[in-house]
């Protein structure tokens, strides 16, 4: 099993320096490296969450602690497998769902529905995403954010998230 260029497989996403409007992606090449077939998991653990400065403009919009920011309160992410690596949503892929389930395609543009409010993917897991994988790709892992525009956004200046996902392929059993 490898991600990208790491193994082992957890990788630590960042969210910082992010203004209202903003959005942007991210994604990584995962692949079964080894010789066992295997059932392909992923997690997301507790997202750590950091003020930084406490900005006058954030005060105004209403964030009154300095205790943990608030970017994961309103920072919307899809989290979609592109399983046939072809960059774009089509037949065959799946987002993953804020409940621990998956959605695969339909038809369309990736949904509205696969994004979900960052906070909402904390400590979830989904099992058995992709089962009885072999030698070879098992999708490009894809990341979109977009922070939404308007005023209460502001408190969210300065403040930055991180939160690991980890994959692991479990020996499938016969
Ligand atoms: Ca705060
Ligand atoms: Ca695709
Ligand atoms: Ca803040
Ligand atoms: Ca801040």
């Amino acid at each position: 099993m490898k991600v990208g260029d790491e193994d082992p497989c957890t990788e630590s996403i960042s969210f910082l320096n992010l203004a209202p409007g903003n959005s942007g992606s991210t994604s990584w090449l995962i692949q079964n490296v080894g010789s066992v077939d295997g059932d392909f998991n992923i997690s997301i653990s507790a997202i750590t969450s950091n003020e930084n400065t406490r900005y006058e403009m954030e005060i105004d919009a209403g964030d009154l602690s300095d205790v943990g920011g608030e970017l994961e309160d309103h920072l919307k992410v899809a989290i979609w497998m592109d399983k046939d690596t072809s960059g774009t949503w089509n037949d065959g892929d799946y987002y993953l769902e804020d409940d621990g389930n998956t959605v695969d395609y339909v038809s369309g543009a990736l949904p509205d529905e696969a994004y979900n409010i960052m906070d909402d993917y904390t400590s979830v897991s989904w099992t058995d995403v992709q089962t009885n994988l072999g030698l070879g790709n098992i999708g490009t892992l894809k990341i979109e954010y977009e922070l939404p525009d308007g005023a209460d956004i502001n408190e969210v200046q300065s403040d930055s998230c991180v939160f690991n996902m980890t994959f692991t392929l479990e020996q499938s059993t016969v």
